[in-house]
């Protein structure tokens, strides 16, 4: 069974989120999602809408998603990669070669990014929508 594992904060879950999780599932038979805890966020300087309970329950309903672990340091990956016996690791392109030094214990692949939405777009627009 091959093992694939992704990270990220998963706010305001949208098609962006949706498409890699899909075709990170369609590289292998089980995916994992380590999802950043709200005191991780705060860490990587990000605000969510929803709190990780919430958004580890809608990553749950997700069919693509086999697992959902906390995320909660920089650091944890060399050992979420041994302990869940990982064979892949997959985040989007805008992390291209940041985690290349997980390629001692795994393979390491880079998606394109969804263009046209992100987490930050649609604060924005909706800001934008009811301020005139
Ligand atoms: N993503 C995407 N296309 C978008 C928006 C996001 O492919 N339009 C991908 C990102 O590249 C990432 C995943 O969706 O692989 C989750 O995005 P975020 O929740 O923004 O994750 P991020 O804050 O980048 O956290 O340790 C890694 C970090 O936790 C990644």
């Amino acid at each position: 069974m091959k093992k694939v594992i992704t990270y990220g904060t998963f706010d305001l879950i949208h098609n962006g989120h949706i498409n890699i999780l899909r075709r990170a599932k369609e590289m292998g038979d089980y995916l994992i999602v380590a999802i950043s805890t709200d005191e991780f966020n705060k860490i990587k300087n990000k605000k969510a809408y929803h709190s990780y309970e919430n958004r580890k329950a809608i990553l749950e309903a997700i069919r693509y998603v086999d697992e959902v672990i906390p995320e909660e340091t920089w650091e944890q990956k060399v050992e979420d990669v041994i302990k869940h016996d990982v064979d892949l690791f997959v985040m989007g392109d805008d992390w291209k070669g940041k985690f290349d030094f997980l390629k001692e214990y795994c393979e390491v692949v880079y998606l394109p990014r969804t263009v046209g939405i992100s987490t930050s777009k649609i604060k924005e627009d909706l800001f934008r929508v009811n301020n005139g």
